[in-house]
């Protein structure tokens, strides 16, 4: 089988969650009556410390239904330039909601400046938005994957609550971050308003998100998801597959940590090839070829050759990213992978 580090978004569901789904007891979600969905929203929900939750098909509808519930059209939300809500969500919040995203820089920890925060907050005047929203990116995966304090949350938390904004986190990742931070999600989700956190990335489940509230948001945010087509029927199919990665992946998720580090270590000793300052954070390793090197899309032809499949992110870089089905031997062949590849010159 390949090595494939293209994201933790490839990874396929395991025996057991096959096995879950095929026996899975469900019903009409709609209805709120699917068993296993409810299991699954109960125990998300106490995993993020929050009231209730929702299970949605997929990351970006999740944030897109955060959005939309905390602002209404000609509101504002303040995120990141470098937010995959801003870049990689198809525009969602602008095109279905009418919301307008306030980009501010990235920090290259993946934070933003508090006091950029601040600053961003329109003054109550008829000529400028609502100032609605701010949006964290937990990990963040533009920015190495790199995972957010709770203490820097807490900041920004505090932030919104002195201007009386919400505050999102699309905590994709946030396993990871409480992994790499050693803290309990729950705190990383603390400050926030609401959190959406992936089932279908590194936790390995095939398909869905959760998003995370209190009671009064969910309820309303369970309006928009059906807006946006997303109010699925016996979905508890899908999230007999959630709840055992909830069950069986979340405390694993220092392994792939630990593997992206032994990556790094074996990548960096390549003529050709150098880290990205601070990589890995997490479970992603960012690479750059040196000059001199062959160009990204030949060095993943060639790595794809042996077996190994990477995607570059520009003509220099790539992102590697570890998942469940990586292990010691996929490491080294992606590794030996490499070598070859930019030994061929
Ligand atoms: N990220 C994917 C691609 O879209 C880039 C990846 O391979 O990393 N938030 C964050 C931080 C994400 O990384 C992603 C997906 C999403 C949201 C969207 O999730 P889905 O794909 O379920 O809509």
């Amino acid at each position: 089988m390949d090595v494939d580090l293209r994201s933790d978004t490839v990874t396929q569901p395991t025996e057991e969650m096959r096995a879950a789904m095929a026996r899975a007891e469900v019903g009409d979600d709609v209805f709120g009556e699917d068993p296993t969905v409810n299991r699954l929203e109960g125990m998300a929900a106490d995993m993020l410390g929050k009231e209730a939750a929702m299970f949605i098909p997929s990351g970006t509808m999740g944030n897109l239904a955060a959005i939309l519930t905390h602002c209404t059209r000609g509101d504002e939300a303040i995120l990141g330039d470098l937010a995959h809500t801003f870049l990689y969500e198809a525009g969602g919040m602008a095109a279905l909601g009418g919301v307008h995203p306030r980009a501010i820089p990235n920090r290259p920890d993946g934070t933003l400046d508090p006091a950029q925060i601040e600053a961003a907050v329109r003054a109550d005047d008829v000529h400028f938005p609502v100032s609605r929203l701010i949006c964290l990116e937990n990990t963040h995966n533009r920015c190495g994957g790199a995972a957010l304090s709770a203490e820097y949350t807490r900041l920004v938390g505090e932030v919104a609550r002195r201007r009386g904004l919400a505050l999102h986190i699309d905590g994709a990742r946030i396993f990871n971050a409480a992994a790499a931070l050693g803290v309990p999600a729950a705190e990383l989700a603390g400050p926030a308003d609401s959190v959406t956190f992936c089932l279908s990335k590194a936790l390995c489940a095939p398909v869905g998100s959760v998003l995370c509230g209190d009671g009064v948001f969910i309820r309303r945010a369970r309006r928009i998801r059906k807006q946006l087509g997303g109010g699925m029927r016996q979905a508890g199919i899908l999230a007999a597959a959630g709840i055992v990665a909830l069950e069986t992946m979340v405390d694993r998720l220092a392994e792939d940590h630990l593997r992206a580090r032994r990556l790094a270590a074996g990548l960096a000793a390549i003529p050709g090839i150098q880290l990205e300052p601070g990589t890995p954070h997490t479970n992603m390793v960012y690479i750059r070829l040196a000059d001199g090197a062959p160009e990204a899309g030949r060095v993943a032809e060639r790595v794809r050759a042996r077996g190994v499949r990477v995607e570059p992110r520009d003509a220099r870089r790539f992102r590697l990213v570890l998942h469940y089905w990586v292990d010691d031997d996929g490491v080294e062949r992606t590794v030996a992978a490499f070598r070859e590849a930019l030994a061929a010159g």
